[in-house]
């Protein structure tokens, strides 16, 4: 009998949660497991996005198709980034961590070793947007700065629309490469519930309840905030904008959503996530090769929401009452400051420390959270995914009405 993916990744995810339990630091054994799936994503996710997104742009039809889809797509992003850092911070309002959290000021060591990690990325949100601009694409992809190779295939997409017949070697070239780069992360996606057993299992281990008590209210704030965003923004676009079951859309995501919680990587999910909503939801390769990559990119509600519950939590735990216009400029900032942090692990606490400068925080209270950092991040990282995909299924219906979906097959992956 063969179980199908989305199974085996559930049993992998429930496994690794029982083993890390039982064994605790000693499941770290299976670490290399995890480490290789991890590698093997790694290998094939720079070309794998830039072949996608020029495919994915050079089949839009036209430049006018072009910006039409790329302006539903960002304003989409924005405005449920905008709702996010809203929910974020309403939590932080509800549950006020900062009182309840029974924790001590951090250590001088913590902050140092916090602060090191902060001050090396002591740029401020323009820099951080600025940064997007590869100074040269190809150095960008060998450094595998995600941001950057989105914009290069973006560019080099745009130019062959722009340039039109005479550039369609090399849109064959980069349509066939797609095609070879989807077989490839194909076959490497079969690994995906030992990646998620060895990545999640150490996890569960190392981060026994002990380190977790204490700050339990802060994860449980970001984890009420994704769910309610999940179920009412998501849940809302794939019904009222896709016009599909949340249901089917929930269930036809779940391996995508657990391999992003296990990895807290969206770009380490772009595969899974393509694979899930094309043949789950039925989203068109089409479309759905232009935005995922786009979305794990640039496109991070789960980490807008926790820049609000974090920010909320340090002002809280320092006494500090932020004034409207503070609370205005986080609301701006973390939105803005998304678009420049990449889908990778941590990229939350990165975008935090832009945050809490931004509005003057003590920068200290980046300290207070960085060791639940995985933790939060496994559920920042399940969400900034989902946003993606919904936001697939929302242009997929408002670009193609009554012909959207028909590309679905009922194999589930
Ligand atoms: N881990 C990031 C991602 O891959 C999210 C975060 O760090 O907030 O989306």
């Amino acid at each position: 009998m063969r179980i199908s993916l989305v199974y085996q990744i559930l049993i992998a995810f429930i496994l690794a949660i029982i083993f890390g339990a039982i064994f605790g630091e000693a499941i770290e054994v299976v670490e290399p497991l995890g480490e290789l799936f991890l590698r093997l994503i790694q290998f094939v996710i720079i070309p794998l996005i830039l072949a996608a997104l020029i495919t994915g742009v050079t089949n839009l039809g036209t430049g006018k198709q072009m910006v039409r889809l790329g302006g539903k797509t960002v304003a989409y992003f924005l405005i449920t980034s905008l709702i996010a850092i809203s929910i974020g911070l309403s939590m932080g309002f509800l549950f006020n961590p900062g009182e309840v959290a029974d924790i001590d000021e951090p250590t001088e060591e913590e902050v140092d070793e916090e602060l090191e990690d902060a001050e090396e990325q002591d740029d401020d949100v323009i820099d951080v947007i600025l940064n997007i601009v590869p100074e040269n694409p190809i150095e960008g992809m060998a450094a595998g700065d995600t941001l950057q190779v989105i914009f290069f295939a973006l560019a080099l997409g745009i130019g062959i629309l722009v340039v039109g017949e005479r550039a369609d070697p090399l849109k064959n070239f980069f349509d066939g490469l797609a095609e070879v780069m989807f077989k490839i992360t194909a076959g490497i996606i079969k690994l995906a519930p030992l990646g998620v057993f060895g990545i999640l299992a150490p996890v569960v281990g190392e981060h026994g309840l002990a380190v977790l008590m204490p700050l339990l209210v802060v994860i449980a704030a970001l984890a009420v905030g994704c769910l309610i965003h999940i179920l009412v923004v998501y849940g809302s676009t794939v019904r009222y904008l896709g016009k599909i079951s949340p249901l089917k859309f929930f269930k036809g995501m779940t391996p995508a959503f657990l391999f992003a919680f296990s990895s807290a990587s969206s770009a380490a999910t772009i595969p899974l996530s393509m694979k899930n909503v094309q043949e789950n939801v039925g989203v068109s390769n089409k479309t759905s090769s232009f935005i995922i990559p786009l979305g794990a990119t640039i496109n991070m509600d789960g980490t807008t929401l926790y820049n609000g519950v974090a920010v909320m939590f340090i002002a809280q735990f320092y006494g500090i009452q932020l004034s409207f216009l503070e609370i205005a400029t986080v609301m701006i900032v973390a939105t803005l400051a998304a678009i420049g942090t990449a889908g990778v692990p941590g990229a939350g606490l990165i975008m935090l420390t832009i945050t809490v400068t931004a509005i003057g925080l003590p920068i200290e209270g980046i300290a207070l959270v960085a060791a639940i950092d995985r933790i939060l991040d496994m559920i920042r990282t399940g969400t900034n995914i989902l946003g993606d995909s919904a936001c697939a299924v929302y242009v997929e219906r408002s670009e193609h009405k009554d012909k959207a979906f028909q590309s679905e097959t009922n194999e589930t992956a």
